[in-house]
């Protein structure tokens, strides 16, 4: 008998080989790899159809903050060639009706169920199999349990005193309604100026009688000069994707473009700053890539900080409104914002700036919003207030391993959070979170790190079923050394000195800890083990689980 023949008999009977939530570009990669592989798949999705954040996050002036060539699934040569991109950053719908291409070509959907929302899967450590239960109250039982939840789809919704009472309608852009908002005369209010309040202040300003952004903390935002594809340059790209795709597997972002390897410090101001102006004018992230310490050194950073602030000040043209919007953290320390003429929008007479880290919001009223200073009249309040990120989604589930330690045990509530390479749990057989906590994945191209994820643990369970080995686990040495790692290379940078959602500081109570490999930055530190989102990386990871996991 052979080992998988093995395996087979040995196996717990269960509904499916894998259960896997959500149905972004997580889920779907994992039902296809998965599949592919002969295993029986079922997954979850709470919203009625697929996308995950895409599905959700349909706020006006949504669109993709990577550029559109790259930010894409890589693994089919077909899908390259046959799905064709409109523009550099396309809109929401556009990445939708991709993800929906990408669901039918591959038959995904008669493995999904929607509307569905798992809320609880338990480890019965007796039958060596999860029990994944259902807010329905159904429950289905499977070998392993993947989550795809994505990094950023609880919803942080601030409890601001009276928001019950308010008597015009609220949104939140992460669960924004399928049918359109209607801002035409009406008072807005925004709460919150991080990617999704900078992409969707200037289309509501555009629209609405008043807008009111209340702002917390001035944000770092570029230029995405967004602008169509031509079909020649397309069709030169299709031609090129195997390099390409290539390129981005070596590079250590996950886009082509090699970073420099000069510090902002060598150079003149003079040059410095024709470098600056080179990367602001072709817009997009090319700024961070400038200099390679911008993110390592607090002299260096001074220098493009200052240059993003010259440029708010050119833009704005009230002194007083500039001077608020000037942002004093350390660029690029909280996620990097690219922009559609956000600044510009604070020159019209129709929008007002009101700082509420000065004068705070106190509540929420029937007829608007009051801060320490003054009460604003509001028809529409919209929370662009971001995510409980990396741990929020999977906290949500009474998620509960061996002994019935739950996942929130496990983190001490979050104040306390250690896994094993993003993926696994001391504690937690047969789970996988694909971009969990402490993965090298929000700070690079999601679809090509989740690819790598997905890769990563359809290769684990297929090498668990060919050699007949029924579950495996990260051990809590492994844990804790890699848990240490995610710190050291860290704190090596100036991200942990940010308030950010990368460190939990944005969430009213939640313990402060750095929730992200930065694999970017790992690369740039001296004395550090080369490991960027390549599949060198990868393969040693692999190598070094099946040391440390396998039972
Ligand atoms: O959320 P955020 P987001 N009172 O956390 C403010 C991805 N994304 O949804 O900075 C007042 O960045 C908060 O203030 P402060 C991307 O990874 C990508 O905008 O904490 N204000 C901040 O201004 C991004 O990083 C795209 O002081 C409060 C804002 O709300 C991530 O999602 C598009 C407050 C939240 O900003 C999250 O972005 C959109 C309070 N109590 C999102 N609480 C793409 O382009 C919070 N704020 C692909």
């Amino acid at each position: 008998m052979t080992n998988t023949e093995q395996y087979q008999q040995k196996k717990q009977k269960t509904d499916f080989d894998a259960v896997v939530i959500g149905a972004g570009f997580s889920g779907l990669y994992m039902l296809h790899r998965l599949r592919e592989a002969g295993f029986s798949t079922r997954v979850y999705e709470a919203g009625d159809g697929v996308g995950g954040v895409w599905y959700w996050n349909l706020y006006p002036g949504a669109r993709c903050d990577s550029e559109s060539i790259y930010y894409n699934y890589t693994f089919s040569d077909e899908l390259l060639q046959e799905w064709t991109w409109s523009s550099r950053y396309p809109e929401q719908p556009e990445i939708l009706r991709y993800l929906n291409y990408v669901a039918d070509k591959f038959d995904l959907r008669r493995d999904i169920q929607f509307e569905t929302r798992i809320t609880a899967a338990h480890y019965d450590e007796e039958n060596n199999c999860w029990s994944i239960h259902m807010e329905d109250g159904s429950s289905v039982s499977a070998t392993y349990f993947i989550s795809g939840v994505g990094c950023l789809s609880a919803a942080n919704i601030p409890r601001f005193k009276g928001l019950d009472d308010f008597e015009g309608q609220w949104y939140h852009t992460g669960h924004w309604p399928h049918e359109k908002v209607d801002f035409k005369g009406k008072r807005v209010g925004v709460i919150g100026n991080g990617s999704s309040g900078v992409q969707s202040i200037p289309m509501i300003a555009q629209e609405a009688e008043q807008l009111f952004v209340f702002q917390r903390t001035p944000q770092f935002t570029i230029p995405a000069r967004n602008h169509p594809y031509d079909p020649e340059f397309i069709q030169k790209t299709k031609e090129n994707y195997p390099q390409i795709r290539e390129q981005m597997k070596e590079s250590w972002g996950g886009f082509p473009i090699a970073p420099s390897v000069r510090s902002a410090l060598e150079d003149a101001p003079e040059v410095r700053q024709e470098v600056y102006e080179t990367a602001w004018e072709k817009g997009g992230f090319f700024l961070t890539y400038t200099y390679h310490d911008l993110t390592m050194d607090e002299a260096a950073n001074e220098t493009v900080s200052d240059f993003i602030r010259s440029k708010i000040r050119e833009t704005v043209h009230k002194p007083e409104v500039a001077e608020k919007l000037l942002p004093t953290y350390y660029f690029g320390t909280k996620r990097p914002i690219l922009d559609t003429h956000y600044f510009e929008t604070y020159n019209r007479e129709n929008v007002t700036l009101i700082d509420v880290k000065s004068a705070p919001i106190e509540e929420i009223t029937a007829k608007g919003l009051r801060t320490a200073e003054a009460e604003y009249e509001l028809d529409v309040l919209v929370f662009a207030t971001g995510y409980d990120g990396m741990t929020g989604p999977l906290l949500k589930i009474d998620i509960r391993g061996k002994d019935g330690l739950t996942l929130k045990e496990k983190w001490n509530e979050g104040a306390h959070v250690q896994t094993y390479l993003g993926i696994a749990n001391a504690g937690f057989p047969n789970f996988f979170m694909i971009t969990g906590p402490e993965s090298p994945s929000v700070l690079a191209n999601m679809p090509l790190a989740i690819e790598q994820h997905v890769e990563w643990i359809g290769d684990c369970v297929e090498y668990l079923r060919d050699h007949g080995i029924e579950k495996i686990e990260a051990t809590e040495e492994a844990e804790t050394a890699w848990s240490s790692h995610c710190r050291e290379v860290a704190d090596a940078t100036l991200y942990p000195k940010a308030d950010s959602w990368y460190t939990g500081a944005n969430i009213a109570g939640k313990p402060r800890s750095f929730l992200i490999y930065l694999s970017v930055a790992s690369d740039r530190i001296d004395g550090f083990v080369r490991r960027s989102l390549q599949r060198d990386m990868m393969a040693f990871l692999w190598c070094h689980s099946q040391r440390q996991c396998r039972k």
